[in-house]
């Protein structure tokens, strides 16, 4: 999973309801490439290179966790989609929309499929003048100067005016980051720590994420179950409770919004498993004895994936010791997680059904994920 990248693309329209077509691209844009940030004013400019309608032309930064190749495919979806169509690749063409990748962070691409700067950003005003509204003092990462600087000595002496009317931030405004811990939980490969890790990012949360791999006894445990399971157990909650001890004692839970991708009790709902009963039954006074110290989550999700996705998952992450975890004991689990959701009464808790989903790799199913959570709020 890759952290977000700052992009900047171009949009140009000279066919139909040009306005209309800027803004549609915006919401797809936000829907399946990533957070819009900011936005220019939006230009009218004769067509350049081709006699043809005039266009309205803007930019926009975009806040993505596509690399380039995937960039530029959803672009094309886009464009595509909104009824871009392609004659003559050789002569410019009236289009409906155009969105070009001008800039991506300061990265210099050079390959035949893809030039990052745009290459034609220095001799176009309908980018420039728009691009200066973004960033003026960004730098080109190649020609070294700024695009106030490019805007000043460009070439291009085309007429370029203001066009009335701007176009609207697609995204909607979320509440759960208004809530002070929420806890993302849910079976082994589900992708608790992805989800956790995007939503971190995105709404600037504090992340919590389980130390597993500091426990020696993980991969004995996958080794000898009978042998390992109780001190694996126990140094789990230890684990668990020192790390939620001390780092909810650090925020201050009243500003920060903090995000998690375990919840203590996990350690009781797999000790239940794991445990005979006679060390369960120990196990559990202890835990109680800590438990009830502990900040507890508002807001507790419990991402649903079925077994033959999460045994996929497992495989693909590719840590030795779980490659030989049998489904059935993905089923029991899985079980056990829902008879505890069952009897929670004094945290918001949802089940979310991810198996039809891929958050990890397409916007808009993270965003269906995201509207799951604000449907708990209301
Ligand atoms: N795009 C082109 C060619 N010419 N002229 C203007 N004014 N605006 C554009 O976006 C534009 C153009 C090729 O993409
Ligand atoms: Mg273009
Ligand atoms: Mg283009």
């Amino acid at each position: 999973m890759k952290s977000p990248k700052t992009v900047i693309l171009a949009l140009g329209s000279n066919l139909g309801d040009r306005m209309d077509y800027l803004q549609k691209a915006l919401e797809k844009i936000h829907e399946n490439i990533g957070w819009i940030q900011e936005i220019s004013r939006v230009y009218e400019t004769p067509a350049w290179g081709f006699e043809g309608e005039s266009f309205l032309n803007a930019c926009v930064s975009v806040s993505t966790r596509l690399e380039a190749k995937r960039l530029l495919f959803e672009m094309l979806e886009i464009e595509t989609e909104l009824g871009r169509e392609r004659g003559n690749p050789e002569a410019y063409q009236n289009r409906t929309i155009d969105l070009d990748l001008l800039l991506f962070e300061e990265e210099v691409i050079d390959s035949p499929k893809l030039t990052i700067p745009h290459p034609g950003i220095p001799e176009r005003l309908f980018v420039l003048k728009p691009l200066n509204d973004l960033v003026p003092n960004g730098k080109h990462p190649v020609l070294k100067k700024s695009f106030s600087d490019l805007l000043k000595s460009t070439s291009d002496s085309s007429e370029i005016s203001l066009f009335q009317g701007e176009l609207q931030k697609p995204q909607k405004s979320y509440k759960f980051p208004s809530f002070n811990y929420i806890a993302v939980e849910g079976n082994i490969g589900a992708g608790k720590t992805s989800f956790s890790t995007m939503v971190s990012e995105d709404f600037n949360a504090k992340l919590i994420l389980e130390r597993f791999k500091d426990n020696p006894f993980l991969p004995k445990f996958y080794e000898n179950k009978e042998r390992y399971a109780f001190p694996l157990e126990m140094s789990f909650l230890a684990d668990r409770y020192q790390q939620l001890a001390d780092d909810l004692a650090q925020y201050d839970l009243f500003k920060e919004f903090v995000i998690s991708d375990y919840d203590v009790f996990k350690s009781l709902i797999f000790a239940r498993i794991t445990l005979h009963e006679d060390e369960y039954a120990l196990y559990h006074k202890l835990f109680h004895l800590m438990y009830k110290e502990l900040v507890k989550p508002e807001i507790y999700i419990y991402l649903y994936q079925n077994t033959e996705r999460l045994l996929e998952n497992i495989k693909k992450r590719g840590r030795d010791y779980e490659q030989n975890i049998q489904p059935g004991y993905l089923v029991e689990i899985n079980r056990s997680y829902l008879n505890f959701i069952k009897s929670q009464s004094n945290m918001k808790v949802k089940v979310i059904d991810i198996s039809g989903l891929d958050f990890v790799d397409r916007r808009s199913d993270y965003l269906k994920l995201l509207e799951e959570i604000e449907k708990i709020i209301d």
